[in-house]
């Protein structure tokens, strides 16, 4: 706790430095809740009977993008889309690729479980170390992320036998690229005072107990949720 307050303490948030980090993860911010905004769209076209709800929440992916590019001209900072879309483009090429076949379970694990784990995990470690406006913002927006993970949770252990094959080839097939972004974004978010290890952390949480809410045993989830995390 204490070194956690002394981290604060330092944290300059109009230096140079922490301005230049900032224009790359508000960037992937910004970009992921645009494109989450997006899939939950498409998601809404393969679930019909699902479609207000989808759509909803894609109306809130909307309204976190607008309040992360606030956070952006808060601080004066103008966020790199460019870096970001290139960031995202493995996810969002699977996801596509996925919608373009018909596969809901796989659109379902990469946006309602991966994504959203990722976003919450990215925004509970930020919200400790956060200028005072864009915490207040964070706070907000990761309440409505567990209800996102929550959708993808109910209906997949609703379709949980028939969707099991398919979330095991789908997980092989993404995780490693969650491993691989979190080491690209590793050094800019250890300058905003977030550690690597902690998001890590918090992602392994937040997937394995979406896991286990699914129906995948203890055994499942050891394997599945570490996936390509070693090499
Ligand atoms: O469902 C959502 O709103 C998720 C799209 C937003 C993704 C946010 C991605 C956060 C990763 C940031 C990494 C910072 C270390
Ligand atoms: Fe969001
Ligand atoms: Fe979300
Ligand atoms: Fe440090």
């Amino acid at each position: 706790m204490q070194q956690l307050v002394e981290e604060i303490e330092k944290i300059d948030f109009q230096s140079e430095k922490y301005k230049d980090a900032y224009s790359r993860i508000n960037a992937i911010v910004i970009e992921g809740e645009q494109e989450a905004h997006d899939n939950y769209i498409q998601l809404a076209e393969l679930l019909p009977e699902s479609k207000d709800d989808l759509i909803r929440l894609s109306k809130m992916e909307s309204r976190h993008k607008k309040g992360f590019e606030a956070c952006g001209r808060n601080l004066q900072v103008t966020p790199d889309m460019q870096f970001a879309q290139e960031f995202f483009s493995g996810l969002h090429q699977n996801f596509q690729t996925a919608a373009a076949e018909g596969k809901v379970v796989t659109c379902l694990l990469i946006q309602a479980l991966i994504i959203e784990c990722f976003a919450i995990a990215a925004y509970n470690i930020y919200i400790p170390v956060a200028d005072d406006f864009a915490r207040k913002i964070t706070e907000g927006v990761v309440k409505e992320e567990y209800s996102h993970l929550n959708f993808g949770e109910v209906w997949l252990k609703a379709h949980f036998t028939e969707s099991k094959a398919e979330l095991e080839t789908a997980n092989r097939q993404n995780l490693p690229l969650v491993w691989k972004m979190l080491n690209q974004v590793a050094d800019d978010a250890h300058v905003l005072a977030m550690e690597k290890e902690a998001l890590v952390e918090d992602f392994m949480i937040q997937y394995g107990e979406a896991l286990s809410n699914i129906g995948f045993t203890t055994r499942d989830i050891m394997r599945l949720s570490a996936y390509g995390l070693l090499p």
